[in-house]
């Protein structure tokens, strides 16, 4: 659950940039296929299997439209600057929601920040009417709680890495509410909260109404130590300052790349936060703690009552039901392979931050691609070391007393590799 803000060190961008992408989506693949045929038969009285096994090894150039790989219930979504829908719900069906896309997380505990809602999946508490999720947080007794309220999340059915994330959406009102839309990782690859992030697209306070938060939380970074990273009062800045997000629709998303998150609202940018190495001169830990962004996330949809932060001013108990009503949830990916001809530049600039016994941090100048860089290769004296997203890594374990030899490569999606940066690192 998203954690109390504490601090707000992000810059607010207001200008949208866009970025022209081309139309032309096809997903080229080559591989080595291995063709095998397999038949079965099975005859319901004797239990006679028949199987034959042909096998052929040939060289097969599978063309994929990504195109063709976007969802039926995603077909009407718009194409805007190459972002493809890969998943959506617009909720145009009636009753629970889609088992294939959602699931429930019932029950009460605070979520670990004291919250005073028991989450249901009854039709009371989340209800899918053919056009809008509503979400509806009830005054009631219910298994020792005085709240319920709906908190549902892709974990177990679908899980997304990097892209374009959007929730169109009208808030609740009240004192006391805390709606959110998240993200949190997968398999928490470098540890529980606060180690393997959460990414907070949206959140709002009922008693601070029309301050939209976004924020992450990272091992360095989190609320806990009291510095989290937040877009926070994006609708104070003089561009959104007529907008009501608690009777109209707005969107709410972000971009999440390799190294940056990026916040929208209504499409506008207003604030990012990425990888920086310098920013911390603790070259000791590991990028993870500054970017654990580079794992998979799944996305949660919740409307919490009370709580450290949504009950920092207590419960207006005149405010039930309230509603936060969703239109549509969208993950849109961009076509990184299709036209790619261009490999990565060679990644520049090396420095070397730190070198303590046998650990060093060296990071360089990222390589520029004519479609994205995926990950830097880095090895050392000729072994591949490591991969990372970002343009930055810890090396720990280097031969004491040595020079080592230190190469990075950096690898697009469709596979192409830049020259080596190389650099010489003495332990
Ligand atoms: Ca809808
Ligand atoms: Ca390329």
């Amino acid at each position: 659950m998203p954690r109390k803000l504490l601090l707000l060190i992000l810059s607010l961008i207001t200008v949208f940039t866009v970025v022209a992408c081309d139309d032309t989506i096809t997903l080229t693949t080559t591989l080595s296929l291995s063709e095998s045929t397999t038949s079965d038969t099975t005859t319901d009285s004797t239990t006679t299997t028949t199987t034959t096994t042909s096998s052929t090894t040939t060289t097969t150039v599978i063309t994929t439209q990504l195109l063709d790989l976007i969802p039926d219930e995603c077909s009407e979504i718009e194409i805007v600057d190459g972002w493809i829908p890969t998943w959506c719900d617009e909720f145009k069906y009636e009753g629970v929601v889609d088992p294939a896309k959602w699931r429930h997380q019932n029950g009460g505990g605070g979520f670990g920040n004291n919250e005073a809602q028991y989450y249901t999946s009854r039709s009371e508490n989340a209800y899918v009417d053919g056009e809008y999720l509503t979400i509806t947080a009830l005054k009631e007794s219910y298994s020792g709680y005085q709240y319920t309220s709906s908190k549902i999340w892709t974990q177990g059915v679908e899980n997304f890495k990097y892209g374009k994330f959007e929730m169109r959406a009208k808030l609740p009102a009240g004192r006391g509410t805390w709606p959110a839309f998240w993200m949190m990782p997968t398999i928490s690859k470098y540890g529980g909260w606060p180690k393997s992030g959460e990414i907070d697209i949206m959140e709002h306070v009922g008693y601070d109404p029309n301050v939209v938060h976004g924020n992450t939380h990272t091992e360095r970074f989190n609320s806990t130590n009291g510095r989290g990273a937040s877009t926070n009062s994006l609708l104070n800045n003089g561009t959104f300052t007529q907008i009501d997000v608690l009777n109209e629709f707005h969107t709410y998303g972000i971009i999440w790349s390799e190294t940056r998150i990026e916040w929208f609202f209504d499409g506008y940018s207003i604030g990012s936060m990425g990888y920086t190495p310098n920013l911390n001169q603790s070259f000791l830990l590991p990028t993870s703690v500054d970017w654990p962004f580079d794992q998979s996330f799944y996305l949660i949809l919740n409307l919490a009552i009370g709580g450290d932060w949504g009950g920092a001013q207590g419960i207006d108990n005149t405010i039930f039901p309230t509603k936060f009503v969703i239109d549509y949830v969208r993950v849109f990916q961009q076509d990184y392979i299709s036209d790619d001809t261009e490999r990565p530049s060679i990644p520049t600039s090396p420095q070397i931050l730190s070198v303590v016994d046998r650990t060093a941090y060296l990071t360089w100048k990222p390589s520029t691609d004519d479609n994205a860089i995926k990950r830097y290769a880095v090895y050392v004296n000729g072994n591949l070391k490591a991969y990372t997203s970002v343009y930055g890594i810890q090396l720990v374990g280097l031969p004491a007393n040595s020079e080592n030899y230190i190469m990075v490569i950096a690898e697009d999606y469709a596979g192409n590799l830049s020259d080596p940066m190389e650099t010489i690192i003495r332990t």
